[in-house]
């Protein structure tokens, strides 16, 4: 091993305090790929130490002088879309155009916070008195703690920085532990950019170190991108304490409600894309098809003609589909899910849990290897695997009779409410879809897939408590001032 990666902070790269390294694999062979020192809360300390220091003079910065860095951040994305969407791909087994996507949106992001800095910030309003000004203004909250997940190790982060740094905040990331790789080269691009001393920090490592980043007082924003039960565990020690803000994005029970008026093609289409692409580990994936009885019949044969062949594989090569999942541990709850769901009673239509071995390219064989799973299901049975967050390529296919209406109550038979999609060509049945179905993001006639980070991104009930990126984000990473201002003699 050539070195050993260390932490950023206060602009110096450092071991930190701790012992223990930690390796970074390739989920496709099992290689391995990078060690990383292991942060500890005594980094964390350290890193938060100087993003408070940092802060009282990057804020006094206008936006337009903080969106300087970002520019040339989002200069070396383009420049090296290709070479870092092959790391993607290494690091955290996406296909490889989803690797180079990875990178796109993050590069989309940073366009948006840094060209949002000549935007106008805040609102003028009327007021009730001719002579008075009255302003919404925005100011920065200080030290912004951002914890992020593996399945978009390049995006999410900068969808959680790019707008708080813009706005006038420091920050202190803990990266995932599976994409330390991803992470040293976001790290690495800030140095680039010359970001002063003690703006950007990073300490690598695992939840330990995310959970030091929640529980410093000095640190008065926290954005989650990640697991349901840590988010809440976040939302609630953050909810308890005055003056601290947590904005939360955890996944879904995402479905895709395929109606009688559906146009076959895009449903197939929305189905497969939405199920399998990432490998299911998307926050956005679909584990749940509603279908109307009227056209079950036909859509089922297509999508397990699909299912039962779709090219599981080498993500480096252009052809494959779906490549592996992230970890062992994860591959181990997918297949516990699969179980669990036969043990349920469902009636099993395709099962490549495990891949046959002429499936597995040469030289792969130590990849994390999973294969669709797709099943039938009663939409009324309280089944937890058709309830529960999988995290995989594991599809129900629920058959429901009547209107819109009784597809919408199956869509929002779930404590979660992120992600879902409709195909039909009936207007009536889109509007009440949109208007009634309890999601955040919602897709017609498309995969339940794919973000624009001009749109807001986040959802409601389990799935989430705000949004930790994209547009919405500056709500998170700013206060309001209500200013107004006296401009006439008069005593008021
Ligand atoms: O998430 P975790 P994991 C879902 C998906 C997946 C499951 C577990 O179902 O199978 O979550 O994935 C840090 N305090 N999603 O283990 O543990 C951790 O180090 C503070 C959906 O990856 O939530 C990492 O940086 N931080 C999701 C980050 O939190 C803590 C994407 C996420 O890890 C912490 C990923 C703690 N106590 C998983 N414990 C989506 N929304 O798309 C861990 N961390």
């Amino acid at each position: 091993m050539a070195e050993t990666y260390q932490h950023y902070i206060d602009g110096e790269w450092t071991d930190g305090h701790g012992s223990e390294t930690f390796d970074s694999e390739n989920p496709a062979t099992g290689e391995q790929l990078a060690a990383f020192h292991r942060g500890t809360p005594a980094d964390v300390d350290e890193a938060v130490a100087a993003a408070d220091a940092a802060y009282e003079e990057w804020r006094e910065l206008s936006r337009i002088d903080r969106a300087e860095y970002l520019w040339d951040v989002y200069r070396e994305l383009r420049a090296r879309t290709d070479e870092l969407g092959e790391i993607v791909t290494k690091e955290c087994g996406k296909e490889i155009s989803e690797g180079r996507a990875d990178v796109v949106e993050a590069a989309h992001m940073v366009e948006w916070a840094a060209g949002d800095a000549r935007h106008p910030s805040g609102d003028i309003v009327p007021s009730e008195i001719a002579a008075k000004d009255a302003y919404m203004r925005r100011k920065p909250r200080g030290v912004t703690g951002c914890i992020t997940p593996w399945n978009f190790p390049i995006a999410i982060p900068y969808w959680h920085m790019a707008v708080a740094l813009v706005e006038g905040n420091t920050v202190v990331w803990k990266p995932a532990e599976q994409t330390p790789w991803c992470a040293q080269i976001v790290a690495e691009m800030f140095e680039d950019a010359g970001i002063p001393e003690g703006v950007f920090n990073m300490v690598q490592g695992y939840g330990d170190a995310g959970a030091a980043i929640v529980d410093d007082d000095r640190v008065p924003t926290v954005l989650f991108t990640g697991s349901a039960e840590v988010g809440h565990e976040i939302a609630d020690a953050v909810g308890g304490e005055s003056g601290k803000r947590a904005a939360c994005e955890m996944g879904g029970k995402n479905a895709v409600v395929i109606t009688d008026q559906a146009d076959m093609d895009i449903a197939v289409h929305s189905a497969v894309m939405s199920a399998f692409k990432t490998t299911g580990q998307r926050c956005v994936s679909a584990e749940r098809l509603i279908v109307h009885t009227d056209v079950y019949e036909e859509f089922k044969e297509r999508f397990v003609e699909v299912a039962s062949k779709v090219a599981v594989g080498d993500p480096l090569q252009e052809d494959t589909f779906m490549g592996p999942l992230i970890e062992p541990e994860h591959r181990e709850k997918v297949t516990e899910y699969n179980d669990l769901a036969r043990e349920e009673g469902v009636n099993v239509l395709v099962d490549r849990t495990e891949l046959d071995a002429d499936e597995i390219p040469e030289g792969h064989e130590d990849g994390v290897w999973v294969g669709p799973f797709v099943y039938e299901a009663d939409p009324d049975a309280d089944l937890r695997c058709t309830h529960e967050e999988v995290f995989g390529p594991h599809v129900a296919l629920l058959e429901y009779d009547g209107d819109i209406e009784r597809a919408v109550e199956i869509q929002n038979d779930t404590d979660y409410g992120l992600a879902g999609a409709i195909v039909s060509e009936d207007y009536r049945q889109i509007n009440y879809y949109r208007d009634h179905a309890e999601l955040g993001l919602a897709y017609g006639n498309l995969p339940c897939i794919g973000a624009e980070v001009q749109l807001p991104f986040g959802g409601v009930k389990k799935s989430g408590n705000g949004y930790p990126s994209a547009r919405e984000i500056i709500e998170a990473v700013t206060d309001r001032t209500a200013w107004t201002l006296n401009n006439s003699k008069e005593i008021r």
